[in-house]
């Protein structure tokens, strides 16, 4: 089927059997699962290089034509020995000087704050963008590459939802919270997967899905 006609009917469908979803304004700390992000869309994140540390990695985060959920594939190599790595979404994006010290906190919309941490068993009351105390830190022995892959329900791809990461950054700290490396998202395929990527939709489906 035509992608731009599967997406609006998905809309419609969409439209038609849940109320109206605005995005909560943390009226709970609580993340709510987001229902109403559009199919294949594509945005990536490098690390930039800096000086002062080995450690390099990417992260891209796509949709999916069977589930408004979120894949999220991560990778992070070059983490020193012994060590483990937080990594988060951070509010702002990194400012044209490169420093992650100007990223802000966390991705947070619902206010939950950072205090008490985030517990693994119940993601939804974490802060959407601790990536980490939701899916776990990375840690890799040496030589090796960190690298997982998991669904998030909590991000939203859509520009202007409380949830909405991808005009912003992610930030790789070491155990003790220093801001190694960062970087921003891009935009890879909009929301909704519409423009000039038609004719290349089944292609990116296929290799963002697999
Ligand atoms: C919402 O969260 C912000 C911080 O993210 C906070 O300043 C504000 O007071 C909160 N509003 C309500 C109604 O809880
Ligand atoms: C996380 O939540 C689980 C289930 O409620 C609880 O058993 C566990 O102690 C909690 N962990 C921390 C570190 O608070
Ligand atoms: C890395 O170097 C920059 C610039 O010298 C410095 O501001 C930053 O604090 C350093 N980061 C770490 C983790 O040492
Ligand atoms: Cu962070």
């Amino acid at each position: 089927m035509h992608l731009t006609l599967l997406t609006s009917l998905l809309g419609l469908a969409l439209a038609m059997s849940m109320p109206t979803c605005t995005a909560a304004q943390n009226t709970s700390t609580n993340a709510p699962v987001v229902t109403d992000n559009e199919p294949v869309s594509v945005h990536h994140a490098s690390l930039l290089p800096k000086a002062n540390t080995t450690v390099y990695g990417g992260i891209t985060i796509s949709s999916r034509l069977s589930s408004p959920a979120l894949a999220v594939d991560v990778y992070i190599g070059g983490i020193p020995e012994g060590q483990f790595l937080y990594y988060h979404i951070h509010r702002a994006p990194v400012p044209a000087d490169g420093n992650c010290y100007g990223t802000g906190a966390h991705l947070d919309p619902y206010g939950r704050g950072q205090q008490p941490p985030c517990n693994i068993t119940a993601p939804n009351t974490c802060e959407v963008g601790d990536l980490s105390g939701k899916h776990g830190v990375a840690w890799a022995p040496s030589g090796e590459v960190f690298r997982a892959s998991y669904s998030e329900f909590f991000l939203a791809n859509t520009p202007g939802a409380a949830a909405y990461f991808g005009d912003l950054s992610w930030v790789v700290h070491a155990p003790n919270s220093d801001r190694l490396t960062c970087g921003n998202f891009e935009v890879v395929v909009p929301a909704g997967g519409a423009g000039d990527y038609e004719d290349e939709d089944d292609e990116v489906v296929a290799e963002w899905r697999a």
